[in-house]
């Protein structure tokens, strides 16, 4: 495929800025909240789509705004989805209201013994979900169905208004502030959990925990990995790791303070407030997440992000990691490492040119 970034002289990867940045609300003059009007396009792969299944599944919104999942392989054209089926059956549309659009669970699909595949194509997995709103195959067609001379990537996640057939919103950053603004908590009835990922009083230290996060971590990994000369890929991957020992520094102090307030050895009541800002779930923690549970499956090897691994060398960030995948099933159902592993290693072709996708690491993520 051709190279998923802007390129420059330098061998840098520069992420394109995304267009569409509407929002949903009550006072605007066309996107109103409303049921089931609008749609979610993700990739299950995507650590930016991936912000936006969690906080979807954490506000109760899965009643109110529906999914579509894009088969995990990026090609030439973009991301794809399967044909519509001629009849959208009731099963169909209750699937459409899962965590993950109608994907098998992925506690499946991560239980299965990797080791036992008895070959490589046998497919113990399920690739993609299809478009019940327009019936497209291509993500692309979203696109220039809102703008015909739209000539930027076609990114995931989308946010999609199926009453103006136009996209809302194509920045994970701001759909997941206006899927915890509220707007939707009203047409969600009883489902709204009401939970603020963004509360008023750290909403200023979320904030700024996101900005370097963002840059050296979420979008490091991809500048480390995509990195087009040693120079700059040793300078970004030694970037990574110091601002991971920044993150584990943060939740080492977290924890004992933690231990200090509940007893060291009561440890469910340390994790039920471990989290990297304030005591509570917020924003800050499911932006990291969807970085650090690819870690070990993917950027370790196919990004080259190997001084060491989360398990092997973060035991605070291990712990929260794994806090946050089996103990939250916003984050467990919607975490898929077979699209994961399989997008990144089989899509960019210049990284990986045979395809050939790592077994390992077994298992994907420890129990806790
Ligand atoms: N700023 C965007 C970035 C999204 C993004 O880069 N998505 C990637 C997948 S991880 C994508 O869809 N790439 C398709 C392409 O480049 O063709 C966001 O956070 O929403």
């Amino acid at each position: 495929m051709s190279r998923p970034w802007a390129e420059g002289t330098t061998g840098a990867f520069k992420r394109q800025v995304s267009s569409f940045r509407e929002v949903v609300s009550p006072t605007h003059p066309i996107y109103k909240p409303a049921k089931n009007r609008y749609w979610l396009y993700v990739s299950l792969a995507c650590p930016w789509a991936h912000r936006t299944m969690i906080t979807r599944a954490l506000k109760g919104l899965s009643s109110v705004i529906g999914l579509t999942v894009v088969h995990w392989h990026l090609d030439d054209k973009g991301w794809r989805m399967l044909p519509a089926p001629a009849e959208i059956t009731d099963d169909d549309k209750k699937n459409f209201h899962t965590f993950h659009g109608g994907i098998k669970p992925t506690e499946e699909d991560v239980s299965h013994p990797v080791g036992d595949v008895k070959n490589d194509s046998a497919r113990l997995w399920i690739d993609s979900t299809f478009d019940p709103n327009n019936g497209f195959e291509r993500l692309s067609e979203l696109y220039h169905k809102s703008q015909p001379d739209y000539s930027a990537r076609y990114t995931v996640p989308v946010l999609w208004d199926t009453e103006t057939k136009t996209i809302v919103n194509n920045e994970s950053a701001d759909i997941i502030r206006i899927l915890n603004s509220g707007v939707f908590d009203e047409v969600a009835g009883d489902e709204a959990t009401h939970l603020d990922l963004v509360p008023k009083e750290l909403e200023a230290q979320i904030d700024e925990f996101n900005s370097w996060v963002y840059d050296n971590i979420n979008n490091g990994v991809y500048k480390a990995g995509f990195s087009e000369s040693a120079a700059v890929y040793e300078k970004e991957v030694t970037n990574i790791f110091n601002h991971l020992d920044k993150v584990e520094k943060i939740l080492e102090e977290k924890y004992d303070v933690l231990a200090g307030k509940h007893g060291k050895d009561n440890k469910d009541k340390i994790l039920k407030e471990y989290f990297t800002i304030g005591h509570q779930l917020t924003e800050a923690d499911v932006r990291l997440y969807t970085t650090i549970v690819r870690f070990d499956p993917v950027y370790l090897q196919h990004f080259k992000c190997n001084f060491t691994s989360i398990r092997g060398g973060y035991p605070f960030i291990h712990l929260w990691l794994q806090n946050l995948y089996w103990n939250y099933k916003e984050f467990r159902f919607t975490t898929n490492f077979d699209h994961c592993k399989l997008h990144y290693t089989r899509s960019h072709t210049r990284i990986n040119p045979l395809g050939i996708t790592p077994f390992g690491p077994k298992p994907a993520i420890i129990p806790l």
